[in-house]
């Protein structure tokens, strides 16, 4: 009898077993804002340009994308990444960012923390090696084991102080800019940006979304603006230029001060000859992290093909810093009603 009972026991843990997958990731943490990069089993995207297998990760793997972001394994805060086997083979990696909304054309704050993980796994040395994602190819520079540099995608401003109705605000005008994501850069908001504000801002924020996507203001080829950026004065100006609040697409803010967002400025502060090429510009984020930004001019080689005839694309670089904070094993199991997260 007792046999019976611990022969049906082993059986349901060996089937148990069976229908479980595991993932391996890496976290980290880049000026406050949490990076998971998938380091193992994850899903081969197949053969493709990197959009082609963005796309198919969309399509086939996002349950994938859930079940490493969401709750209960992760949170609205969060930013994930899937490295491939790139196509270029000049680069070292290839990786598709995501979090709890989609996916994202590019993410600095991300590449950082992938930079210092894969230094991390002792699989990248201090230097510059080039990554591959679906909005071109960015270099990034180890500095050290926490500091890296990133040379971004070109990046410019799109269109200058335009004006979008906030309910229960009035008009508000802002800049629509590119930085690898598209960006609404507002500095005239009455908001204060402290940290213990963060709620008002957050509803502050989403309500300018709400207003771009109901006025149908886009970015270039009608790329949805998903991410608005709020500036003011930063806590000391002895050691940073700027203060900024981020929302991102899935409704959190970002603790960092946003390697994209900070590109978008850059190319903004470019365009209107507020900062010059090779100038540092340093960016505070609403929990006191800064990133070191400069540009340099783009050249025509360095313009995507929805950038032909800009004139003023920049390329920006971002340097900031990163710490490893976990290394675990996620397990999707099928019997788990929340396998793919809650959503
Ligand atoms: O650092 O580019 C960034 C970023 C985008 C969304 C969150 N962080």
């Amino acid at each position: 009898m007792g046999y019976a009972v611990v022969f049906r026991t082993d059986r349901h843990i060996f089937a148990h077993h069976q229908a479980m997958q595991r993932l391996s990731v890496i976290d980290s943490h880049t000026g406050g804002e949490p990076t998971r990069i998938i380091v193992g089993g994850a899903p081969d995207l197949g053969p493709g340009s990197p959009t082609e297998r963005m796309a198919r990760f969309r399509e086939q793997f996002d349950h994938i994308r859930r079940s490493v972001i969401l709750e209960p394994r992760g949170s609205d805060v969060l930013v994930g990444g899937l490295l491939y086997e790139p196509v270029d083979a000049s680069c070292v990696a290839g990786i598709i960012f995501f979090n709890n909304a989609g996916f994202l054309q590019m993410c600095g704050h991300g590449t950082i923390g992938l930079a210092v993980t894969l230094a991390h796994m002792e699989r990248l040395p201090v230097g510059e090696h080039r990554i591959e994602t679906p909005v071109g190819v960015v270099t990034a520079t180890l500095l050290d084991s926490h500091r890296v540099a990133v040379r971004n995608v070109a990046s410019y401003r799109y269109r200058a102080a335009v004006s979008v109705d906030v309910e229960g605000h009035g008009p508000v005008a802002g800049d629509i800019a590119w930085g690898g994501n598209w960006f609404f850069l507002v500095s005239d908001h009455g908001q204060s940006l402290d940290l213990q504000c963060c709620d008002e801002l957050t509803h502050f924020a989403r309500r300018i979304a709400t207003g771009l996507k109901r006025d149908g203001i886009t970015g270039a080829g009608g790329g949805v603006i998903d991410h608005i950026e709020l500036f003011g004065p930063p806590s000391n100006s002895e050691t940073a230029d700027s203060r900024s609040f981020v929302l991102c697409p899935g409704g959190a803010y970002d603790r960092s001060p946003c390697g994209t967002g900070t590109s978008a400025k850059l190319a903004c502060l470019a365009a209107d000859g507020k900062l010059s090429a090779g100038e540092t510009w340093r960016q505070e984020s609403i929990v006191g992290s800064i990133f070191e930004g400069s540009f340099e001019f783009a050249a025509n080689d360095d313009l995507t093909p929805g950038m032909a005839g800009e004139e003023r694309a920049v390329v920006p670089s971002i340097i900031g810093s990163a710490w490893v904070t976990g290394e675990s094993e996620l397990i999707l199991d099928d019997s788990d009603p929340f396998r793919n997260g809650i959503c």
